[in-house]
């Protein structure tokens, strides 16, 4: 009975669905809050700010679904006679959940502590995929499916609207916290990325995907090849990358930084228009020396850049010399580096976020 317990006590046991429920929603929010994290790194245009208010609310509705857990099986943990093999992997699961969340919460404030290889966001992200993982292993170990009786309908709904507005709102209430408090987090971009001033070469990180850093391009033997569907196709030596055009742009990468440069170097729709594209031509793909490499919609392609140099230098080896990408309101894992060959081709390329992923291996 509820009577005599204070009322945020009785709200708190409303609020708590039927054990199995709360497991399978636990289930259902990780998959929701990885897959939205997965999506939060396609976009960066205001559109997208849904799906990051969406990982957000997610994730702190997940603590208290935690929450609600971990008190139901506290006894598990504390006395040792209960203890299973299942005890170990139920143990890590619930460390890496909290450490999860812990590096997401710290995120937001706008903290960003230096870690040997890895970005902080970057940690984020592996202990989110390692989180579904044990989570499916987990699973295993005590599957109960779900159950009718477990939803009532109304009720349910009712509480996850509850839990869901509740994760919006402490959101939103930490966003005046870092304002109230001016943490770094006030400056972070809608993507949640930290800001690198100055401009040219020295003034953002080098980042490359997981394995993906070559040799300095041999600019001798350097040339830069426009084919696929053209009646014209096109080779330009180091010598004949000749810049025609500039433009700000803002490079915003998902490890959590971003910068705004002046880009400068080749026009690609000046240059699609030398190569003569066939009519059935429906994509431009942009393939660097490593293999690595990434589609655009071709009109979306003439609007982009291959910059030869940022914020008045020439590009270091680094940053994609000779030649990359600047791709506008792409996240920064579009704008391949070290560009050698740009395709025109008359379908998409779905196998390029495999090839991005395993390029340089
Ligand atoms: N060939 C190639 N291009 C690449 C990458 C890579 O690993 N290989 N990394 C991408 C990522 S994740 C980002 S954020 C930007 C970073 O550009 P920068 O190293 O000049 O800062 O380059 C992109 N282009
Ligand atoms: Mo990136």
């Amino acid at each position: 009975m509820s009577s005599g317990r204070s009322a945020p006590r009785r709200l708190l046991d409303w609020l708590r669905p039927s054990p199995r429920a709360v497991d399978w929603s636990i289930f259902v929010a990780v998959l929701l809050a990885a897959g939205s994290g997965v999506l939060s790194f396609l976009g960066m245009r205001p559109a997208w700010l849904g799906v990051f208010w969406f990982h957000r609310a997610v994730g702190l509705s997940l603590t208290v679904l935690i929450g609600f857990k971990l008190a139901r099986v506290r006894h598990r943990l504390t006395d040792s006679r209960q203890w299973q093999t299942s005890t170990a992997l139920s143990v890590s699961l619930a460390l890496t959940a909290a450490a999860t969340i812990g590096t997401g919460v710290i995120w937001v404030f706008g903290f960003t502590p230096e870690l040997p290889y890895f970005h902080f966001l970057s940690l984020h992200v592996g202990l989110g995929l390692l989180l579904v993982v044990l989570m499916v292993a987990h699973q295993r170990t005590r599957f109960r499916p779900p159950r009718r009786v477990d939803f009532d309908r109304r009720r349910t709904t009712m509480q996850y609207s509850v839990l869901l507005v509740a994760g919006a709102v402490t959101y939103r209430g930490q966003q005046l916290l870092n304002s109230l408090l001016k943490t770094p987090g006030d400056e972070r971009r809608l993507t949640g990325s930290k800001r690198e001033s100055g401009s040219g070469n020295g003034s953002f990180p080098v980042t490359s995907w997981v394995a993906d850093s070559p040799e300095p391009v041999d600019l001798s033997a350097y040339e830069l090849t426009v084919d696929g569907a053209v009646d014209q196709p096109l080779a330009l030596a180091y010598e004949d990358l000749d810049p025609d055009r500039s433009t700000a742009a803002l490079l915003d990468c998902t490890s959590g930084w971003y910068t705004e440069q002046e880009w400068r170097g080749l026009d690609i729709g000046s240059l699609l228009d030398a190569v003569e594209p066939e009519q059935a031509a429906t994509h431009v793909r942009f393939v660097s020396v490593t293999g690595y490499r990434w589609s655009l919609p071709i009109e979306e392609a003439r609007d982009c850049l291959l910059a030869t140099h940022v914020g008045g230098d020439r590009l270091a080896h680094g940053h994609g010399r000779p030649i990359r990408l600047v791709a506008p309101g792409r996240r920064g894992f579009q704008w391949v580096k070290w560009v050698e060959r740009v395709e025109v081709r008359t379908h998409g390329d779905p196998a390029q976020w495999l090839a991005t992923l395993v390029s340089g291996f």
